[in-house]
């Protein structure tokens, strides 16, 4: 049995990889040259890695029981100023798809161009807004004209490359637009939404890819060409809105993203594949992880409103690449069963019984073959059920039988061990602490009125006037004042933070917090006999990427007002003073972090570097970490600001920002509906409470030189931090506990109860065995009574 199925698949792996394929559909599956298939996928964007990573996930997500790759396109990435393409590095899609190609796996094109991910400005470029008579996502025709431009773009770099499945490539799905149903309703149904829409598909349609378009979240007036798919923690009592076309779920969404302020999100491994049982059980045929591999990587451009820069997402694959154990064994034995039974769950009658509330048997024949599911959903009871012998199925989880007589799996029995990743110095013994020099940021310029690029009898909003160039803008105004006076500023802001200055001197620094953006900062000031000046600096953390219009959701100090009020009630507005404008800072101009010659760093050797002071550059160099592990950098002690290694930009960093104490980190159980959007009390699962948003950020190996030359580190510190503790580690997995199939060596609540050694088949991924009882005795007393 097991041998004919494994025989099956080689030979569908095989026609995957050779030749030109034909992608059709009906209302059961793809149809891929002839054949219904099941798609099991998995999102990995391109530019959250590095190239050089990437065959390695691919290639674990097809170990993982995976036959698809599916990304989004990043337009903002891709074209950041006008006719201005990006095609190199982590943004050079073709090599990606390439290098799907290679490991044999399918491929699915979300073009979007709007594509949300908790992407700066949902992937649209900030330049859009340039253009007169530009509505985002609505029907009109200097949006239309850049969508429709940008679309074919990249249909034709993919046709040029071959690489869809008509022309012997991977891809077998595109899709167009994103989640637009949602933006439609919030709309009221707007006849220009619909037209937009409607527009979207036609477009799409147009560019002749010989592979089916599909929108996600388009549950009402969808246009007649395309598919509609579903998107959720859960898809398994959704239906496509229309016969003849499969169930596909385009995002499972396996984890969640972390905005600063908040913990790290899990979504357990026995609701995960829980939740994965249930759509195949009722009908699905089509899955894809969001996301497969989360990744790291957000520079300025690439991070969404308020989001850390590590994009982990509690995927099976983690920020790093490594493997996530138990989640990554699991859903693999789950994705191995489900392909052994494709055939009959493809094209089997389907036949669905209750045998109570909440617990269904579901059965697909096809000639005399049947598999069935059994699925309890059940919060708080577990039940038996008799099946061809009696079977004890857990709450919340779905027992799959291939023969409808044994169970081959459930969703909430493990055999997985768990991995832990540990971070470890980068040398045996703790690292000689780094060398720093350091540079003040050249502020003089600003602290004045007289140098912004234009003046305005008006507080601007950010987006529209710096163009996303950069993170900050210079709002700067002076007055006349008559004696000495002593005041407080107030300033209106619709975020994301502050500083103020007056003649010369930062008098306040504030941010906002990740649910509520605009503020009030509030501060001393006191004016001289003369002219005085005030200089505001605001900094925005990735802009709005989700919403009906999102892109008139403003950053910035947008109207205001700023105001002087005395202690005896005196108040000077200057709210429509003139102000002065400056995108930028000095060192982002100079292009500091790419550590040209001629720039003065000071203090180097001389151990002397000050700490807590706020706008400086720090400078160190230092040795790529030995072997092949990934690495981090260690910024705790660091404020906010932004790090680059050999130029390459890690992103923002902000280790100062500590995670919410809430109730959700101390509770966990997977028995219930997972539900990381909802509100605060309904939470669960999360871990890091009280510690840093993030502390560790990623530095890829291939940005880090192997020769034994020194790499160089660059900060940039907005807000006042000591660098002297920040240090390279690299990231180890460990196993937990390694039980064999079967065996229970788990006690409760994840305390270890025992070690045991096993040779060969430990989950998929370890082999070999442990040889000494020294090794076993060593591991018994660390670990044993541990959680
Ligand atoms: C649709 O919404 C857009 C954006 O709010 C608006 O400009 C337009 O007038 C609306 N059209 C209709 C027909 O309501
Ligand atoms: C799809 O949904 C819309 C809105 O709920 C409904 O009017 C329409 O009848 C549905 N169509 C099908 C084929 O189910
Ligand atoms: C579906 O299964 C139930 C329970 O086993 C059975 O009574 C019924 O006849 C089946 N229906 C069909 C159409 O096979
Ligand atoms: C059955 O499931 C539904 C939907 O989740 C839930 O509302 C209901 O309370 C459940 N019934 C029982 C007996 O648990
Ligand atoms: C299921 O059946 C087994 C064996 O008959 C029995 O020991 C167990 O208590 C039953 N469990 C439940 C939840 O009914
Ligand atoms: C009110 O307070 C301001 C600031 O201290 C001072 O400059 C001003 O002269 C005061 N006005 C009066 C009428 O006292
Ligand atoms: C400015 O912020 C304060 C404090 O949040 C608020 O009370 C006030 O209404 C705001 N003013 C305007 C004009 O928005
Ligand atoms: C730091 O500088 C001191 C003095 O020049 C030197 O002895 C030491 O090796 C340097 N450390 C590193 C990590 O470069
Ligand atoms: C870690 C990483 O991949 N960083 C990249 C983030 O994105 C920017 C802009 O595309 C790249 O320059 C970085 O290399």
């Amino acid at each position: 049995m097991a041998s004919r199925h494994t025989l099956c698949l080689l030979v569908l792996a095989a026609a995957g990889v050779a030749g030109a394929s034909t992608v059709a559909y009906d209302d059961r599956a793809l149809v891929i040259d002839g054949q219904r298939r099941i798609i099991l996928s998995g999102a990995i964007h391109y530019p959250r890695s590095t190239p050089e990573m990437w065959p390695d996930l691919i290639n674990k997500a097809k170990r993982g029981g995976l036959n698809t790759i599916e990304t989004y396109v990043f337009w903002n990435g891709h074209e950041p100023r006008r006719r201005q393409y990006n095609f190199k590095g982590n943004y050079d899609i073709v090599r990606f798809f390439r290098e799907i190609h290679t490991a044999g796996m399918y491929a699915i094109l979300r073009i979007g161009p709007y594509v949300c991910a908790e992407w700066n400005y949902g992937g649209l470029p900030a330049w859009l807004r340039d253009i007169p008579g530009m509505q985002f996502r609505l029907h009109n025709e200097p949006f239309e004209r850049e969508m429709e431009t940008f679309t074919t773009l990249i249909v034709n770099k993919m046709k040029e490359a071959s690489m869809f499945a008509g022309q012997g490539g991977p891809i077998i799905l595109a899709q167009i637009e994103n989640e637009y149903g949602d933006i439609m309703a919030q709309l009221n149904n707007n006849r220009s939404a619909s037209q937009y829409i409607h527009w979207c598909a036609d477009m799409a349609n147009k560019q002749k890819v010989g592979v089916p378009w599909i929108m996600c979240q388009q549950n009402h007036d969808l246009p007649h060409n395309v598919i509609n798919t579903c998107n959720g923690f859960y898809c398994h009592d959704w239906y496509p809105n229309r016969t003849g076309i499969p169930k596909m779920w385009t995002e499972n969404w396996i984890g969640w993203f972390k905005k600063w302020g908040l913990p790290d999100f899990h979504r357990t491994t026995e609701d995960s594949a829980f939740a994965v049982a249930m759509f195949f059980q009722k009908r699905g045929s089509v899955m894809n992880y969001y996301m497969y591999h989360g990744g790291t990587n957000f520079s300025r451009t690439t991070g969404g409103p308020y989001l850390t820069t590590s994009y982990d997402y509690d995927a099976p694959l983690d920020e790093y690449g490594n493997i996530r154990q138990p989640k990554y064994g699991h859903l693999k034995n789950l994705h191995n069963v489900l392909l052994s039974m494709e055939t009959t769950l493809v094209h089997g009658e389907y036949n669905e019984s209750s045998y109570g509330e909440n617990i269904t048997v579901t059965k697909y024949t096809y000639g005399d073959s049947s598999v069935c599911f059994v699925s309890n959903q059940l919060h708080d009871r577990d039940v038996n059920v008799t099946l061809g012998g009696t079977h004890l199925v857990p709450a919340w989880s779905v027992s799959i039988l291939p023969d409808c007589k044994t169970v081959a799996f459930n969703t909430a029995k493990i055999k997985t061990p768990a991995s832990v990743m540990v971070m470890r110095p980068s040398t045996a013994e703790e690292p000689e602490a780094l060398n720093w020099s350091w540079m003040p940021e050249k502020l003089r310029p600003f602290m004045t009125d007289d140098c912004g690029s234009f003046r305005k009898n008006q507080l601007l909003e950010q987006i529209t006037t710096s163009g996303d160039q950069s993170d900050y803008l210079w709002y700067m105004t002076s007055l006349e004042h008559k004696g000495e006076g002593t005041y407080t500023l107030y300033v209106n802001t619709t975020g994301h933070e502050l500083c103020a200055f007056v003649n010369g001197e930062l008098v306040g620094q504030k941010h906002s917090t990740n649910s509520d953006y605009a503020f009030q900062l509030e501060s001393l000031a006191k004016l001289h006999s003369g002219k005085n000046y005030i200089s505001l600096l605001s900094g925005t953390v990735g802009l709005t990427n989700y919403g009906a219009l999102f892109e008139l959701v403003p950053a910035g100090i947008v109207g205001g007002p700023v105001k002087l009020v005395g202690p005896n009630g005196t108040a000077i507005d200057l709210t429509k003073n003139s102000w002065s404008y400056a995108t930028g800072l000095d060192g982002e101009h100079r292009q500091i972090h790419l550590d040209k010659p001629g720039n003065n760093w000071r203090g180097h050797n001389e151990g002397i570097v000050p700490v807590y002071r706020p706008f400086t550059w720090y400078k160190t160099s230092f040795d790529a970490p030995a072997g092949e592990e990934a690495v981090v950098v260690d910024l705790l002690g660091l404020n906010k600001g932004a790090a680059w290694v050999n130029g390459n930009s890690l992103g923002r960093y902000w280790p100062s920002y500590a995670a919410a104490e809430m109730d959700g980190c101390h509770v966990c159980d997977y028995r219930r509906e997972f539900n990381a959007a909802g509100d605060e009390s309904d939470l669960q699962c999360l871990t890091g409470c009280g510690e840093p948003s993030q502390r560790f950020y990623h530095v890829p190996r291939s940005f880090l030189r192997r020769d034994g030359e020194p790499n160089t580190l660059i900060l940039f510190e907005e807000a006042g931090g000591d660098p002297t503790r920040a240090a390279f580690r690299t990231v180890a997995v460990a196993t937990t506990a390694c039980a064999s199939p079967g065996a229970e060596v788990c006690g409760e609540h994840g305390v270890i109860a025992g070690v045991d050694v096993v040779r060969g088949s430990c989950g998929a991924y370890y082999e070999g065995g442990c040889e000494t009882k020294a090794a076993l005795q060593t591991f018994t007393a660390a670990c044993v009574g541990r959680e």
